[in-house]
C-alpha cells in the first residue's frame, strides 16, 4: 500500500478483530472513545496495535518532541494521619520518631541549596499533619517567593488542601485563593489514586474522595492556574476502574482545560500493606500508557515518571504515547525508592536525560512547568560530547 498511514496499515490486517477495527477507525477519524471502548482496549488490544494508535496521536500532537524539566522535590514530612495501604513512605504519628518533620527554616535551607542551579521548579508534597496548616504553607510559599520569585512552586495535592481548609474553616474557594495569593503556581497530580469508591475506600480511605479531589482542581483551574493528574494503577483495581478514572478526568478537562499532563503511576509493592499484590508487567505498563494517550483526547501531554519505572521502560514509553519525562529530580524524593522503584537514588543530569531521549530517536526539549521552551536540545552538543553518527550509535543508558 503506497503512502498509507500506520493506522491504515494496521487496518489492512484482515485478522484484526472487528472491535479493534471499529476503535482504530474511530481514532483515525479523531472520534472520542466511549468507556466501553476503553474497557475493550484494556481487555483485548495487543501491545503492537496500541503502540500504533498511541504513537500516531503522540506524533500528531508533538512530532518527536519530548519534554523534561529541571526540578527538585521538597518533602516537608513523611509522618501522616492517613494509612493508605499502598504507601511505603509514611510513618504513623505514634511512630513519628522514625520519620522527619521539617521546620520552615529546614525547608528554606533546602531551597537555598539550589540557589546557584538552573532549576525552574520546586515540587512540594508529603504527609498530612496538623501542625502543617494553612498558615504554615501560606508562610512557606511566601518565603520561597521572596527568596526566589521565578522558582515555580508546584505544591501539595487536594489531600492536603482538603485537610487544611477544613481545619482552617475556610471554603475550598477561599482556601485556594489564599494559597495562590501566597505564591502557589500550580498543583501536582498526586492523591488521585483510583477515584472509584469501590477501590478508593479500600486503599486510601479517609482522605479526600474523588469529587473533592476533582473540585479542588476545578477551583484552581478557574483561578487561571494549571495542574496535573495521576492514576495509581496495577494493584487491586479492575480495568473498569481505570476507565472510570480516565473518564472523570476527561470530563473535568472538557470543562476547564486546566490539566497539563497525565501521569500514570505504576504501583510498587515493597514495604507496604499491599506487598502481597504482584506488580504489573512492563507490557501492561506500556499498554496502560498507550490507552491513556488514546482515551484522554483533550490532554496535551502524557508523562512517564522515570524514577518509578526506570530509564529503559521510560525510553520504551516514548513509542506508546508518552511525550514527557518529568525532570532531573536530583536525589530529593523518597516516595518511590522506599516502595521499591527502579531508581534508588533518582537523579539524572541534563546531559543524561538528553542522551536518554536522543537514544530512542526523539527530540529533547527542556521546558518550564507550563511547557514554555527553556532549551531546545535537538542539535545541541555538550562541550565534552563524543559525536555520534546516528541514534543507533548512542551509548545505551542502563537502569
Ligand atoms: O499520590 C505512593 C503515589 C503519588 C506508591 O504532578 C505510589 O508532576 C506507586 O503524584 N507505588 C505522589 N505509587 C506523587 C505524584 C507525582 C509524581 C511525579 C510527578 C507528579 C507531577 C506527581 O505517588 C501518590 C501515590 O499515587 N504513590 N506510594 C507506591 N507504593
Ligand atoms: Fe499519607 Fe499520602 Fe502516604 Fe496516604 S499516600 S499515607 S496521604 S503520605
Amino acid at each position: 500500500m503506497k503512502n498509507s498511514s500506520p493506522i491504515q496499515t494496521l487496518l489492512a490486517d484482515k485478522s484484526l478483530d472487528s472491535g479493534l477495527v471499529t476503535i482504530a477507525n474511530k481514532v483515525q477519524a479523531k472520534e472520542r472513545l466511549t468507556p466501553e471502548d476503553g474497557v475493550y482496549l484494556f481487555e483485548h488490544a495487543p501491545l503492537g496495535y496500541l503502540g500504533v494508535l498511541a504513537n500516531s496521536i503522540r506524533e500528531e500532537k508533538h512530532g518527536d518532541k519530548t519534554y523534561f524539566n529541571r526540578n527538585f522535590h521538597l518533602e516537608p514530612t513523611n509522618v501522616c494521619l492517613y494509612t493508605c495501604t499502598f504507601c511505603s513512605y509514611s510513618r504513623l504519628i505514634k511512630k513519628r520518631e522514625e520519620g522527619w518533620e521539617y521546620t520552615e527554616e529546614d525547608m528554606m535551607e533546602i531551597i537555598r541549596k539550589y540557589d546557584d542551579q538552573p532549576v525552574t521548579e520546586v515540587h512540594i508534597v508529603g504527609g498530612v499533619l496538623p501542625q502543617y496548616d494553612l498558615k504554615f504553607y501560606a508562610d512557606l510559599f511566601r518565603k520561597i517567593k521572596e527568596h526566589r520569585p521565578e522558582l515555580h512552586v508546584k505544591a501539595l495535592t487536594p489531600v492536603e488542601y482538603h485537610y487544611i481548609f477544613k481545619k482552617g474553616k475556610v471554603s475550598y474557594e477561599e482556601g485556594m485563593k489564599l494559597m495562590v495569593e501566597a505564591g502557589l503556581d500550580s498543583m501536582p497530580g498526586g492523591g488521585a489514586e483510583i477515584f472509584h469508591p469501590e477501590i478508593r475506600d479500600e486503599i486510601a480511605g479517609g482522605k479526600c474522595n474523588a469529587e473533592e479531589w476533582l473540585k479542588i482542581h476545578e477551583i484552581l483551574h478557574n483561578l487561571g492556574k494549571r495542574s496535573n493528574a495521576t492514576m495509581l494503577y496495577g494493584h487491586i483495581e479492575k480495568f473498569e476502574h481505570r476507565v472510570d478514572h480516565l473518564e472523570r478526568l476527561r470530563n473535568l478537562q472538557d470543562k476547564t482545560g486546566g490539566f497539563q499532563t497525565f501521569i500514570p503511576l505504576k504501583f510498587r509493592n515493597k514495604n507496604n500493606q499491599m506487598s502481597h499484590v504482584p506488580e504489573s508487567t512492563v507490557v501492561e505498563d506500556l499498554r496502560n500508557y498507550a490507552i491513556s494517550r488514546i482515551y484522554l483526547d483533550n490532554f496535551s501531554h502524557i508523562k512517564a515518571y522515570w524514577p518509578m519505572i526506570g530509564k529503559t521502560t521510560a525510553q520504551l514509553s516514548l513509542a506508546f504515547g508518552v511525550n514527557d519525562m518529568d525532570g532531573t529530580i536530583d536525589d530529593t524524593t523518597k516516595i518511590y525508592s522506599m516502595a521499591g522503584a527502579e531508581e534508588k537514588n533518582p537523579a539524572m543530569s541534563t546531559k543524561d536525560l538528553v542522551h536518554m531521549i536522543k537514544n530512542v530517536n526523539r527530540h529533547p526539549i527542556e521546558r518550564d512547568t507550563l511547557y514554555n521552551v527553556v532549551t531546545d536540545f535537538k542539535d545541541h552538543e555538550f562541550p565534552d560530547e563524543i559525536k555520534y553518527k546516528g541514534y543507533m550509535d548512542l551509548p545505551v543508558i542502563n537502569n
